[in-house]
């Protein structure tokens, strides 16, 4: 079955008019991205999520459309924009693949914005500019193989040694982690408190072997990160930030893009269900004909609504700096699993032909799973939620 030949039909849809309420920065940013999608993503990207690759050359691309880093200042080659276009960008880029959007999101929001916040002048002009336009990737190390919901547990140390710092542990299911030039890795030091560094490749003790065999994200690359006494100079050290407010502050703006993204995979899905649904004749009508054909297809696109207004709000608190973090856990929680539903229920009006890679439903399906995973469980969300309307605390 040849997955290269297929145009994508994809046609947005903005049920209540949402778009009313964005700017003209807002839709040039979403038409840019979604036509650099349809130009460079969808046309390979059955094919190099069957032979599960990760489309490497598409870093350049990404970063020339300002994927990277979109609202981080100009000043470091960044984009300068709002967090709503910051939004945008990531819904179109996982319309296209979640492991798309995983590059974007770990390149600008989990390895540019730690270096953007928690760094240095010299660190941010050293880094920020050539992550900003793609000479460089990067990774961040928070998951260790026996903390994964509770990095407060994790085992990796620094130990001072006159003016260097020595590194030792191991991070687990760290996205291009195989492929990047540097990692954004964090570790306890000996006073207990948690670090943020750049380790770099090359760097002696420090290895990053590929995990295989993933169902899941196949386009995008995922490894381990290996410390064997590193030596990290202390210009490598983050210095502004200490605890683990450093990596979950980051992860708040990974997050935020992740709700948005989410969002972008279920409207792929819808978008092709309705179109099967016209297309698809069976009894002598089409099958979007039938009442329950159309009690899907009418729930997707509420759905969807819902989750477009709730984000539209997200982005505007985002703007005015005023969006909480457990408020971005309910937008990760909700819209990340009513993909997961829209692209199942998108399966069963797609028939037999919804496993296959002639339809996107499939992969979408199965990136969701680990999207449900990653930047923290569904569970571990509202667990976070929880905690915020009673003030009582289920981690503790
Ligand atoms: P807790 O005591 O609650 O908090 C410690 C300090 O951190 C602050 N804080 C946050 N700050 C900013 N943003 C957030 N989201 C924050 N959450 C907490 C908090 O205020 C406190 O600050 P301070 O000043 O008092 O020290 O921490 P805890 O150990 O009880 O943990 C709570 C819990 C379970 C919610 C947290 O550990 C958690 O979120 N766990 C989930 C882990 C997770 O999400 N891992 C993701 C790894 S990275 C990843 O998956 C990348 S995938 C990328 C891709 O490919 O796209
Ligand atoms: P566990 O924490 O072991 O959880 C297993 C189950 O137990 C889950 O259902 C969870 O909800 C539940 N559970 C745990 N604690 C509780 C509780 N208190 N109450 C109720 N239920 C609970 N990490 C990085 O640092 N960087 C990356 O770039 C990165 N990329 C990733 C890419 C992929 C493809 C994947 C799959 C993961 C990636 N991760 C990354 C790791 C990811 O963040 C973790 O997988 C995630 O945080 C969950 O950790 P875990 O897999 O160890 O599951």
């Amino acid at each position: 079955m040849s997955s290269k030949s297929k145009t994508d039909r994809f046609q947005y849809h903005d049920y209540y008019n949402v778009d009313e309420l964005l700017n003209e920065d807002h839709i040039m940013a979403r038409e840019a991205v979604r036509d650099w999608v349809k130009k460079e993503v969808s046309p390979i990207i059955e094919d190099y999520a069957n032979r599960s690759v990760c489309p490497t050359h598409l870093f350049k691309g990404l970063a020339e459309i300002g994927a990277f880093g979109p609202s981080l200042p100009e000043k470091y080659g960044c984009g300068g924009m709002d967090e709503m276009s910051y939004g945008i960008i990531m819904q179109e880029l996982e319309r296209g693949d979640s492991g798309i959007r995983s590059m974007a999101s770990v390149q600008g929001s989990l390895v540019m914005y730690p270096i953007y916040k928690y760094g240095s002048e010299e660190q941010r002009m050293k880094y920020l500019p050539k992550l900003a336009s793609g000479d460089m990737i990067g990774c961040f190390g928070l998951t260790e193989p026996d903390h994964g919901s509770n990095p407060a547990g994790m085992l990796s140390t620094i130990k001072k040694d006159g003016d260097d710092y020595i590194l030792n542990g191991a991070k687990m299911w760290i996205t291009n982690s195989p492929i990047a030039d540097i990692a954004v890795v964090w570790a306890r030091d000996e006073a207990g408190k948690v670090r943020g560094m750049i380790v770099e490749k090359g760097m002696k003790g420090f290895s990053a072997p590929e995990i295989h065999g993933k169902w899941s994200l196949r386009a995008s690359i995922t490894g381990e990160l290996v410390f064997e006494d590193v030596r990290i100079p202390k210009e490598n050290i983050l210095p502004n930030v200490e605890g683990l407010k450093g990596p979950l502050g980051c992860l708040s703006k990974a997050r935020y893009g992740i709700a948005w993204g989410a969002i972008g995979a279920a409207l792929d899905c819808y978008d092709s269900a309705l179109r099967y649904s016209k297309e698809r004749i069976q009894f002598g009508k089409p099958i979007g004909q039938f009442q329950l054909t159309q009690k899907k297809l009418a729930e997707m696109i509420t759905e969807i609504t819902k989750a477009q207004l709730l984000l539209w709000k997200l982005g505007k608190m985002a703007n005015e700096g005023k969006a909480t973090a457990a408020q971005i856990s309910m937008a990760k929680r909700n819209n990340v699993m009513t993909a997961l539903e829209i692209a199942r229920e998108a399966r069963q009006i797609h028939g037999g032909m919804g496993i296959t890679n002639e339809y996107p439903i499939m992969r979408h399906m199965m990136n969701l799973e680990t999207v449900l995973t990653y930047e923290g469980t569904h569970d571990i969300h509202l667990l976070i939620t929880g905690m915020d309307i009673t003030g009582l605390n289920a981690f503790k």
